[in-house]
């Protein structure tokens, strides 16, 4: 065999330069040069979503590079395949996974500069404008190309169609009577929508990574909790505009994270998780109120909560103890711990009366299991096998079964119905094989259940909640949560809170 020589194939190209290492430096000004413009200086977002790691921890670094490369379909963001080599992305995906040089911050002022009025409500109607019931629209949140789309529960066909903020996360929320809904985006805009007359109304950008809101059941306020920076930013919830922000700070002065805010309706106030010290508050808004928390010791650190029917206890997950624990909200004490192995999703639990008790089901993000406690003695009725972990779980006064997901592993693409009485898999539906099922939500009078096939292929599929079949297709770009008017503002028994 003829060897050729080492500098002809230097020449030919045939040896592979050393591949280019791109500092973090030069990542900066590739980022001033290319990212900017969209996604704001300091990575504060500004069209685009803001690019800090506390936003990007739901996106893997592989994705992120696969983004800048080929672009994000059905979005402003552009594709710099060809404009930036590998390692320049490279480069800028370090970068983007790095702290910023000085912590971010987000001001009253930065809150009320992002605060846009889009529609003036005095001037619409007050009255529903599309013919549909109004307490039997779905609000479904389409996540692939961050969409919203409003359905008529009667005929599951379309009333509008709009663009949403960058991720939205969370369930929608409410005006008492129906007619405002209100978004979150992970990095932090709130926006409300009149759904009487399909328009936004109002947007403002509460902070820079958001958890979740709260109405308040008057529909006078919007509580926003916040991870970045750590407080609670309490709005009119006529117009959004910033009312006071709420540092979350413990009584021994420790600075936290808030994980979770929820309305608590017979108690007319706001219940809030902290994630970093171990408090739960409650604010009233009962009156006029002046929103100074009514600290609770909890056992441990609130991740993810959820609550007794009548809003009197809470419960709660635990990193310690035997994973869950439970707060009387009326006594400001912890109750007792409960036995929740793995990583129980208590937000997403339900309850429902089995024989004449109240039972409590949550699903678990870690394990394939669904515990089922009694809520009268506290005590672990069963824990069903499922599939695989999984994320949400619903039912409906009228239904029998409660739908779960199997989100996690090889199987997601299955839903499980539970018999509500007899605490056993009941059925198990895969809609599109091979494709992730989960997430669903009932029609008011409960006879029919729509399903969430989360891929971009995906579509909302109508089942007649009794018999089984299906009813109607909608293709979709992987929704996530739909939420159904009426169930949301009766907190009806099956639905999220
Ligand atoms: Fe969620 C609700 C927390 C990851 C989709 N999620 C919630 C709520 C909390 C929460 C506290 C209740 C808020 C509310 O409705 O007001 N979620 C968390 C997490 O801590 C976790 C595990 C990690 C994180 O990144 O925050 C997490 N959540 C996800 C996802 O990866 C999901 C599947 C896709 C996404 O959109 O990011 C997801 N979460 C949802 C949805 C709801 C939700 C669709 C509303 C459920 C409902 O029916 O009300």
């Amino acid at each position: 065999m003829r060897l050729i020589p080492f500098a002809l194939l230097i020449l030919c190209g045939a040896v592979q330069a050393a591949p280019e290492v791109v500092s973090l430096d030069q990542a900066g000004v590739l980022y001033e040069q290319h990212c900017q413009s969209c996604h704001g200086v300091n990575r504060l977002g500004g069209a685009g979503p803001a690019l800090l790691p506390e936003s990007l921890s739901r996106i893997k670094p592989n994705e992120a590079r696969a983004v800048i490369h080929n672009g994000r379909p059905a979005s402003q963001m552009a594709a710099f395949g060809d404009r930036l080599s590998s390692a320049q992305i490279d480069g800028l995906v370090s970068y983007l996974y790095q702290p910023a040089a000085t912590a971010p911050t987000w001001s009253d002022d930065d809150i009320r500069a992002s605060h846009r009025i889009l529609a003036d409500v005095a001037a619409l109607p007050s009255t529903p404008q599309h013919g549909a019931d109004p307490l039997n629209l779905f609000v479904v949140v389409e996540a692939g190309n961050h969409h919203v789309r409003v359905l008529d529960g009667d005929r599951f066909e379309e009333l509008a169609n709009f663009p949403s903020h960058f991720a939205l996360h969370g369930g929608p929320k409410f005006s008492p009577d129906g007619r405002f809904v209100y978004f979150a985006s992970r990095d932090g805009w709130i926006s409300v929508y009149d759904l009487h007359n399909l328009t936004m109304i109002a947007e403002v950008r509460a902070g820079l990574n958001t958890r979740n809101l709260a109405v308040s059941n008057d529909g006078r306020w919007v509580l926003v909790g916040n991870y970045l920076p750590g407080n609670l930013v309490l709005l009119d919830a006529r117009d959004l505009s910033l009312v006071k922000h709420i540092p979350a700070v413990a009584a021994d002065g420790t600075q936290s994270r808030v994980s979770a805010v929820y309305t608590a309706p017979p108690r007319d106030s706001f219940v809030v998780a902290l994630k970093d010290v171990k408090e739960a508050w409650e604010l009233s808004y009962a009156g006029e109120p002046d929103f100074q928390p009514r600290r609770i010791e909890a056992a441990d650190f609130l991740d993810d909560f959820s609550f007794t029917p009548d809003y009197r206890y809470l419960l709660a997950t635990s990193r310690k103890a035997l994973g869950g624990q439970v707060i009387d909200l009326d006594t400001g004490k912890a109750v007792t711990d409960i036995p929740l192995p793995g990583m129980p999703h208590l937000g997403s639990g339900i309850y429902w009366k089995r024989g004449g008790d109240w039972v409590f089901a949550t699903p678990n993000v870690s394990k394939g299991l669904i515990s089922v406690l009694d809520l009268q003695s506290w005590k672990l009725i069963k824990e069903i096998p499922t599939e695989g972990p999984g994320f949400f779980m619903r039912s409906h006064l009228n239904s029998p079964y409660a739908w779960t997901d199997v989100f996690f592993g090889p199987n997601n693409d299955a839903v499980h119905l539970i018999d509500k009485q007899t605490l056993k898999v009941a059925h198990t539906l895969r809609p599109m094989p091979g494709k992730n099922a989960a997430h669903v939500e009932f029609t008011n009078d409960g006879r029919y259940a729509l399903l969430s096939v989360w891929d971009t292929d995906g579509a909302l599929i109508v089942y007649d909640a009794k018999t089984l079949e299906e009813v109607k297709r909608i293709p979709m770009n992987k929704p996530s949560g739909k939420y159904n008017v009426g169930n949301k503002i009766e907190f009806a028994e099956g639905t999220s809170h």
